[in-house]
């Protein structure tokens, strides 16, 4: 099980220092707020302090060594001398300067950063185990049951704010141990804008209202758009939110094993081009989701890179519209044997309430 961050040591006298939360999390199975993992060519090491020393040994993975230090440098020493290591590699994406610095000081080897470490953990880590998978469902279950109860506060009158208040009470309410995101409430206007930030406005009828929205369960986090439309939806604001449905449904159908990620973007966008708002479509078809609520792969026309069973993706293709309205319909998809599998239960119809 341990193989997989074990095998990245190409050369018995490297090791990796890994010092971000997601990480750390990732490879021990276990949470802090400091510490570091050590990988060597056979031997995966959690550092922790002494807060979380007798929680790391009951609950971390038990091929890991658990070592409880009094000063981080130290016991990294220790496992460097004992392990005959003369290079160690750092994340190049989340060391600061500063760290690296000390790091460079403090340890007995030569500390370096053009290993590309990040970008393989990322890849290792675009892949979920069944754990991960059973994680992200119940993120998904909590927002679902948190955003349906929501959707009775949608009245006339209600503000952005408030209906994003109710969700996160709810979120919360229902074992989530806090948002994936700032979640997106917003409506009229200001739903033309892909990140708009909830305020004071107030839903009116003829309104779309736009929900993205998430929750995290264990680390693992969940990702939602539903756009849906209060009192009534003009003809405009109808053939806008086919238009988005439709794009979501054939990039849906793009996925299965081995077929690339760019498919998957460009049914999606060339749907949307053919209406004529491919300009009203400025962001990518979607993401991978799990520790980080933005993981790879990006789901671009540029990805030449294959989907993999158990790979968790979004779509989330949307049509914003400048001073008017704006639409996105986003769920997550589990990469199945044969096609793909949605790990979401609200229907994506157009609904008025
Ligand atoms: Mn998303």
């Amino acid at each position: 099980m341990l193989d997989k961050f074990t095998n990245l040591i190409e050369d018995k006298s490297h090791a990796l220092f890994i010092s971000s939360d997601v990480n750390r999390k990732y490879i021990s199975s276990f949470r802090s707020s400091a510490g570091a993992v050590i990988v060597t060519s056979d031997c995966v090491y959690l550092l922790v302090d002494f807060r979380y020393g007798e929680a790391a040994k009951n609950n971390s993975n038990r091929e890991i060594t658990v070592v409880v230090y009094n000063n981080l440098y130290d016991s990294v020493n220790e496992i460097l001398q004992r392990h005959n290591i003369k290079t160690v590699f750092i994340e190049e994406q989340s060391v600061t300067l500063e760290f690296k610095n000390i790091l460079k000081e403090k340890l007995n080897a030569e500390v370096r950063s053009d290993f590309k470490l990040s970008k393989k953990l990322q890849n290792i880590r675009v892949v979920k185990t069944p754990d991960e998978i059973a994680k992200i469902e119940t993120a998904q279950k909590i927002t679902e049951k948190a955003y349906l109860e929501t959707l009775n506060f949608i009245k006339e009158g209600v503000s952005e704010k408030k209906i994003c208040a109710e969700f996160l009470y709810r979120i919360y309410l229902y074992g989530a141990e806090k948002p994936a995101f700032d979640p997106i409430t917003i409506c009229g206007k200001n739903t033309s804008k892909p990140h708009g930030v909830p305020t004071e406005n107030t839903v009116k009828a003829g309104d779309f209202f736009t929900f993205d929205i998430g929750a995290v369960y264990d680390g693992y986090h969940s990702d939602m758009t539903r756009t849906v439309a209060v009192g009534y939806a003009t003809d405009k604001m109808r053939e806008v939110y086919n238009i988005v449905l439709t794009a979501h449904n054939l990039a849906k159908e793009k996925i299965k094993p081995d077929e690339s990620i760019s498919a998957v973007d460009i049914s999606a966008r060339n749907h949307i081009e053919k209406f004529g708002y491919g300009s009203c479509f400025g962001h990518t078809t979607g993401h991978g989701v799990g520790l980080e609520i933005h993981e790879l792969p990006t789901v671009y026309r540029t990805n030449n890179n294959s989907l993999k069973e158990n790979m968790i993706i979004t779509v989330e293709p949307g049509i914003y519209i400048e001073n008017n309205f704006g639409v996105r319909i986003e769920d997550m998809y589990r990469v199945t044997q044969n096609g793909s599998e949605s790990l979401a239960n609200i229907d994506k119809d157009l609904i008025i309430l």
